[in-house]
C-alpha cells in the first residue's frame, strides 16, 4: 500500500448503513438480544463521525410498528433534525413487510388479499417519506414472499400478484410525480424456505414483464447471492450489463449457508476484491450501502468497530485494485491472457454472417488442434491479483 492511500473515509466516498445494521440487537432464532436498543439519531450522530454519507431505513426502524400519528411527525422532525446537523442523506429506504405477524405468508404475495392490500398502503406511505427525506431508491425485499411447502404457493399466480403491486407502485409514484426508483433484492431462503425472485437472475427477468420496467433494478446483497454459491460480481457485471444495478448492499459470507451479513471484507476477501475492481471500474455511482449485522458477541464499541471496519476494508479493496489495474506486469498478463480480443466482435463491421460463412480459415481451414493447444495464461494473471491483493 502506498502512503498516500487514504484509508480516510468521507462522504465523497458514498458510504451508507441500515439504520437496522448497527441498531441489530442481536436476537436470532437461539438467542435473545444482546445489546439494547439505540436510538436512531445515535446511529445518524456516530455514523457521522465515523465518515459515512448517509442512512437507509425500513419505516419500523424509525417509527415504531403502531406509533400514532403526533408520535410519528415528532420522530420525523428529530431524525430530519440529526440529518441537517450531520450532513448525513437519506439516498434509499424501505419498507418492513417481515417482521410483523400479520406478514407470516407474505406482504405482496400473500393469499390472504387484505395482507396484499394493507402491504401496498404501507409501502406507499413509508415512499411519500422517503421522497421527502431525499431518497431516490425505494428498496424491496420480499423476504416473506415465499413458502416452505409445495401444494401453499401458486407460484405462477403469486407472481401476477407481485407484478400487479410493482406496477401498483410504479403507478403511485409516476401520479404523484415523485423521483424514485425501485430496487429489488434477490435472496434465496430466509426467513421463508424458498423465496419468490431468488437471484438477480430471476429479478431480471421478472422486471421485463413489468408496465414500468424502467422504473425498476435491483439492489442485489453480496450474501445472498453466495448463499445460493452463485458468483457475486458475475451476478452484478450482469446487473450492469443491462443498466439494472441502481443500489447495491455490501456484506460478507462464507459460502452456503444461513445469512451471515458479516462485515464487508470479511468471508470471501478474494470475491470481495473482484467487486470492489468491479464497481470502481464501471459506470455505476450510487451509494455503496453496508447491509451487515455486527455479531452479537459485540457491545456497541464492537457494532463501530464493525461498520468502520466496512468503509475500511472497501478502500483497502480499492486501493488494492487500482495497484492491480496499473501493474505494468497486470497489463502484459491481460493481454497474454487475450482479453482485448474477446473485447473485438466475432464478426469483423460490415464483415456480417456471409463474411463469416465464406470465410474458409474460419472453418474448413481452421487449425483446430493448434488452437485446442494455445495456453490461456490465465494463472499467472491470477497470481498478480493474490500478490496485489495481498501487498506483496
Ligand atoms: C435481509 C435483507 C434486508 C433488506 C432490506 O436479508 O438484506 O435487510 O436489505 O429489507
Ligand atoms: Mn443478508
Ligand atoms: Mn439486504
Amino acid at each position: 500500500m502506498t502512503s498516500e492511500t487514504n484509508l480516510t473515509p468521507g462522504p465523497e466516498h458514498k458510504f451508507t448503513f441500515g439504520l437496522w445494521t448497527v441498531g441489530w440487537l442481536g436476537r436470532d432464532p437461539f438467542g435473545d438480544a444482546t445489546r439494547a436498543a439505540i436510538d436512531p439519531v445515535e446511529s445518524v450522530n456516530r455514523l457521522a463521525e465515523l465518515g459515512a454519507y448517509g442512512v437507509t431505513f425500513h419505516d419500523d426502524d424509525l417509527i415504531p410498528f403502531g406509533s400514532s400519528d403526533a408520535e410519528r411527525d415528532a420522530i420525523i422532525k428529530r431524525f430530519r433534525a440529526a440529518l441537517d446537523t450531520t450532513g448525513l442523506v437519506v439516498p434509499m429506504a424501505t419498507t418492513n413487510l417481515f417482521t410483523h405477524p400479520v406478514f407470516k405468508d407474505g406482504g405482496f404475495t400473500a393469499n390472504d388479499r387484505d395482507v396484499r392490500r394493507y402491504a401496498l398502503r404501507k409501502t406507499m406511505r413509508n415512499i411519500d417519506l422517503a421522497v421527502e427525506l431525499g431518497a431516490k431508491t425505494y428498496v424491496a425485499w420480499g423476504g416473506r414472499e415465499g413458502a416452505e411447502s409445495g401444494a401453499a404457493k401458486d407460484v405462477r399466480v403469486a407472481l401476477d400478484r407481485f407484478k400487479e403491486a410493482f406496477d401498483l407502485l410504479g403507478d403511485y409514484v409516476t401520479e404523484k410525480g415523485y423521483d424514485i426508483r425501485f430496487a429489488i433484492e434477490p435472496k434465496p431462503n430466509e426467513p421463508r424456505g424458498d423465496i419468490l425472485l431468488p437471484t438477480i437472475g430471476h429479478a431480471l427477468a421478472f422486471i421485463n414483464s413489468l408496465e414500468r420496467p424502467e422504473l425498476v433494478g435491483l439492489n442485489p446483497e453480496v450474501g445472498h447471492e453466495q448463499m445460493a454459491g452463485l458468483n457475486f460480481p458475475h451476478g452484478i457485471a450482469q446487473a450492469l450489463w443491462h443498466g439494472k444495478l441502481f443500489h447495491i448492499d455490501l456484506n460478507g459470507q462464507t459460502g452456503i449457508k444461513y445469512d451471515q451479513d458479516l462485515r464487508f471484507g470479511a468471508g470471501d476477501l478474494r470475491s470481495a476484491f473482484w467487486l470492489v475492481d468491479l464497481l470502481e471500474n464501471s459506470d455505476y455511482e450510487g451509494p455503496r450501502h453496508f447491509d451487515f449485522k455486527p455479531p452479537r458477541t459485540e457491545d456497541y464499541d464492537g457494532v463501530w468497530a464493525s461498520a468502520a471496519g466496512c468503509m475500511r476494508n472497501y478502500l483497502i479493496l480499492k486501493d488494492r485494485a487500482a495497484a492491480f489495474r496499473a501493474d505494468p506486469a497486470v497489463q502484459e498478463a491481460l493481454r497474454a491472457a487475450r482479453l482485448d480480443e474477446l473485447a473485438q466482435p466475432t464478426v469483423a463491421e460490415g464483415e456480417g454472417l456471409a463474411g463469416l460463412l465464406a470465410d474458409k480459415s474460419a472453418f474448413e481451414d481452421f487449425d483446430v488442434e493448434a488452437a485446442a493447444e494455445r495456453g490461456m495464461a490465465f494463472e499467472a494473471l491470477d497470481q498478480l491479483a493474490m500478490d496485489h491483493l495481498l501487498g506483496v
